[in-house]
């Protein structure tokens, strides 16, 4: 069994910090679960643009409120506590707060555990035009 608190991730190699997030990743494959699983902010005033070309995610939120845009539909959704979506198709997706949120997410296949950006397929909306073709 493993149990594990957030506390303990704060200032390992396992809190991994970007320019619009920064997260505690608590479960990595090292783990063995087959996934991994994170406790993740998104600073607020943010607007991120994400693929994850290898990964499926599910995202739920437990703090703040957000606008999902699913870039293949053009759909937008409202993200607030209690919102949970699952990118099972590895869409394109842009991720905006004003409050900031913090967002418990679950990676498959999971990640090692120093991923961002360019590796992980999480990309700036700046670049996203350049990189995500
Ligand atoms: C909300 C979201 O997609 N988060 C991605 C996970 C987080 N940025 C991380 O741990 O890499």
């Amino acid at each position: 069994m493993i149990v594990r608190k957030l506390e303990e991730i704060t200032g390992t190699d396992s809190e991994i910090s970007a320019e619009n997030w920064s997260s505690h990743r608590i479960l990595l494959k090292k783990d063995g679960m087959g996934f991994s699983f994170h406790d993740t902010k998104i600073f607020p005033g943010t607007e991120t643009f994400m693929w994850y070309r290898h990964h499926v995610e599910a995202v739920y939120c437990i703090e703040g409120k957000g606008e999902l845009v699913d870039l293949t539909t053009g759909e937008t959704y409202t993200i607030e506590p209690g919102t949970l979506y699952a990118l099972n198709g590895n869409e394109k997706h842009v991720l905006r707060t004003q409050t900031g949120l913090r967002m418990i997410c679950v990676f498959n296949p999971p990640l090692n555990g120093n991923e961002v950006h360019n590796e992980e397929g999480a990309y700036p909306l700046e670049d996203a035009t350049e990189k995500s073709q």
